[in-house]
């Protein structure tokens, strides 16, 4: 029989000037380790395939050991995963409808149609219409663009957009990131005499009667590659009307900066294909970048050669976001489009007084659900359900991200709009929020979306409710050491082991997002030596080593606890520290540090 933990009711309670605990820091099942914040689980690949691959190419086994737990077991798999190339990358023609598309485009190319690109309003959609409008464009062809309203329009191909196609004259529309779910509308075009040609990466049960359908994941479609996101499969198409007239590479590869920030944006596996495109496409984006992305850079006061990952993902990305969230994404699509400096400047400068609006509207929102949630008026206990009039859609998905990193509970925040209540929902660890939605349909007028994330709308009365139905199901469904978050860790690391012909080969492991994790080592028992330090009050350095072994600097970024917790031991404790390993420079010299993810101390 399943037996239901008891739980803390009041494990939010902030009274008598305590800070704001969380079940975790409450329950007893946690308290065996003190300060370990995650849970650790130690990957376990099968020992001897490890020992096989690191004297096959030659690396150490902790760092076999990584590559067998991303799914890289043989020298071949390592060769492709180290060294990217676009040699590898599977024929367009493998797509189901590939070459009907190609010979559909070329006859409204050469005969004058008009031509609509019909793309989503996030990054994706945005940079995938930019791709195909530019591309087009630059073969001569008529070709237009739309970008369906958030607000309005919602998600998907939508009526307002086929009569502005009809008004505009168009007879044929592709469409980029989305309508792979549109089988009423399709048929509407159909209707006024337009082909669709799909290019998603959505799933459907019900396919629409499109002209032709490209998307590696509907049934028949052969790619060999069901990762792809929508800007990517915009790229097979134009890879395919490059190679049926014999064109070179570059035609359709110039593209790839493009592809590489919507694959980094779009959550879509970093593995394989992806890997070489975004490989490719932050090589382009540092060495060549195009007008718009060297105005943004400017701006953001980033050098070009340094974008990274990390640039695209909280730099670019939020930045072509904000317009679709606040305004329209009408703003991201003239900057991506922008041909000369003059209009690049301007379009980016626009983007970026958004993002700087909208950043402090989802802290305004951030704050006010943490007091919230501080003040009970969050939720019962195995969830965060918070809704506030005023709140703007558009940020919500953020505000509801930022509280499950800080409280690791399932997560709905809520506003409303006509009348209605709408919200989007952040689930935790393996449990799946579209189960949990289901569970409360009832309480419910609308719901959708994947096992992480969600979007819900209900009326106003329904809310109490949905509240308390949806903390129930959580309760039942969320394990309890599922509540706290897990730390997956590739191997056991000694400090010795790490070399710089180490460093050399786990570098190469970049770039890491969605699908690549950084590789995470946990150390063997290690002592503190010397002090430890408090830098801006927030995050705290110190020294470890193992034996008589070298020193390590360890930084620990926003964990002053582990400060006092160290502070407070007499002599040396001993650690045990989950790790990654980071080569620094410093007034020219280079040096080794050990950026922290997790500690235990004895
Ligand atoms: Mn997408």
């Amino acid at each position: 029989m399943h037996v239901r933990p008891r739980l803390p009711r009041a494990f939010f309670s902030c009274r008598n000037g305590r800070r704001i605990r969380t079940f975790i820091d409450l329950h007893p099942f946690f308290k065996h380790r003190f300060m370990k914040r995650y849970r650790w689980t130690t990957l376990q690949p099968d020992e001897s395939v490890v020992r096989e691959l690191s004297t096959a190419i030659n690396v150490s086994n902790p760092i076999a050991a990584a590559l067998c737990n991303r799914g890289i077991t043989t020298f071949d798999e390592a060769r492709r995963f180290f060294r990217p190339s676009l040699e590898t990358v599977p024929s367009p023609f493998l797509f189901h409808d590939m070459e009907k598309s190609v010979a559909r485009i070329a006859r409204a190319v050469d005969s004058g149609e008009r031509i609509m690109i019909y793309g989503d309003y996030d990054v994706d959609g945005t940079t995938g219409t930019a791709l195909l409008s530019m591309f087009l464009e630059g073969r001569g062809a008529d070709v237009r663009h739309y970008i369906n309203d958030r607000f309005r329009e919602g998600y998907g191909l939508s009526g307002e957009g086929i009569a502005w196609a009809e008004e505009c004259k168009v007879t044929l529309i592709i469409t980029v990131d989305c309508g792979i779910r549109a089988v009423d509308e399709v048929r509407e075009c159909a209707g006024k005499g337009i082909d669709v040609i799909i290019c998603d990466h959505h799933e459907a049960d019900e396919l629409p009667g499109a002209y032709a359908i490209l998307d590696p994941k509907v049934e028949g479609c052969a790619y060999p590659f069901r990762e792809l996101c929508g800007c990517g499969v915009a790229l097979k198409l134009i890879q395919a009307i490059v190679e049926a007239e014999g064109g070179d590479r570059e035609q359709w590869a110039q593209y790839l900066d493009l592809v590489a920030i919507a694959s980094a944006a779009d959550m879509v596996s970093l593995q394989q294909e992806n890997r070489v495109y975004l490989h490719e496409g932050l090589q382009r984006l540092r060495t060549s970048p195009r007008e718009s992305f060297r105005a943004m850079a400017g701006l953001m006061k980033v050098r070009t050669e340094e974008i990274t990952m990390t640039t695209i993902a909280f730099g670019i990305a939020p930045r072509i976001n904000a317009a679709g969230r606040l305004e329209s994404a009408r703003t991201a699509m003239n900057w991506l489009l922008a041909r000369n400096d003059a209009d690049a400047g301007k379009h980016a400068a626009e983007l970026e007084e958004m993002n700087t609006r909208r950043r402090e509207i989802d802290a305004g929102i951030l704050a006010k659900a943490e007091t919230m949630v501080a003040g009970h008026c969050a939720s019962f206990c195995s969830s965060i359900v918070l809704y506030d009039e005023e709140w703007h859609l558009g940020v919500l998905g953020i505000v509801a991200s930022k509280l499950l990193d800080k409280f690791a509970l399932p997560t709905v925040i809520m506003g409303r709009m006509n009348g209605l209540v709408k919200g989007s929902v952040r689930s935790v660890g393996t449990l799946n929020i579209y189960d949990v939605l289901q569970e409360c349909s009832d309480h419910l007028e609308q719901f959708g979306g994947h096992h992480q994330a969600a979007g819900l709308t209900l009326r106003p009365e329904q809310l109490s409710g949905f509240r308390k139905r949806f903390d129930e199901v959580c309760r039942e469904l969320l394990p309890v050491e599922q509540r706290q978050k897990e730390l997956l860790l590739d191997a056991e690391l000694g400090l010795q082991e790490i070399t710089p012909k180490f460093m050399t080969v786990l570098e190469q492991f970049s770039p890491f997002g969605f699908g690549n994790r950084e590789p995470l080592f946990v150390s063997g028992e290690c002592r503190l030596s010397g002090k430890p330090k408090l830098l801006k009050e927030r995050h705290v350095k110190f020294m470890a080593r193992a034996g008589r072994g070298p020193s390590f600097e360890v930084i620990a970024f926003d964990r002053p606890d582990i400060f006092e917790e160290l502070s407070r031991h007499e002599g040396s404790p001993r650690l045990q520290i989950v790790f990654v390993p980071e080569r620094k420079t410093w007034n020219g010299r280079e040096y080794l540090q050990l950026r922290l993810r997790d500690i235990s101390i004895r």
